[in-house]
């Protein structure tokens, strides 16, 4: 079984938002697109409380039950069959969709059957990659969808920093066309 893991595909992390990143919501079709490939999709969301520790590093973004929280309007949200919430508490940065606190995602996927996580969304040097670190290192086949992804790139090249350490956790990267090719 494999999933299609969404990271973090939220207005604050898109244009307009409080941590908006440049085209990021550029990946939404075809991250629709490739949604429908897949028998298990699965999101997460950052869902911060109004005051938390992580604020002193970023500008307030995806306070829980704000508009800024919410997944970007044209995200196909009928095909997530479950959301997982992280960095909800005060002292927590929750970078990592396995840090969720609503629900244990490794325990979710393994009940399910997963062996294989593809994972997409936002954003590659932050979320997507410890999220993606976590799903290799707690034993699931990890595929990286490089064109599905966006990066902040606080400096220049941090997004293709956050590749190279996901490949050697042991990662895969991949283009979407050559998931298409495949399925
Ligand atoms: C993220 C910065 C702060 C992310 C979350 O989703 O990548 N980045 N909080
Ligand atoms: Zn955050």
């Amino acid at each position: 079984m494999e999933a299609l893991l969404i990271v973090d595909l939220q207005n604050d992390f898109c244009p307009g938002g409080a941590l908006g990143v440049e085209n990021a919501d550029s990946i939404v079709p075809t991250i629709n697109q490739l949604a429908e490939k897949f028998e298990l999709v699965v999101a997460s969301k950052d869902w911060h409380p109004p005051k938390s520790i992580h604020f002193e590093k970023w500008p307030a973004h995806c306070v829980r039950n704000t508009p800024g929280a919410e997944f970007h309007p044209s995200l196909n949200t009928k095909a997530i069959e479950q959301v997982f919430l992280k960095g909800t508490e005060d002292k927590d940065d929750g970078y990592s969709a396995f840090e969720a606190t609503n629900k244990d995602l490794t325990e979710y996927l393994r009940n399910r059957g997963v062996k294989t996580n593809y994972i997409v969304g936002l954003t590659t040097d932050y979320c997507v990659k410890e999220t993606a670190i976590d799903s290799a290192r707690n034993g699931f086949k990890t595929i990286v969808v490089r064109d599905a992804i966006k990066a902040v790139n606080a400096e220049p090249g941090d997004g293709d920093d956050a590749l190279k350490a996901m490949q050697s956790a042991g990662c895969e990267l991949v283009y979407v066309h050559d998931i298409f090719n495949q399925k």
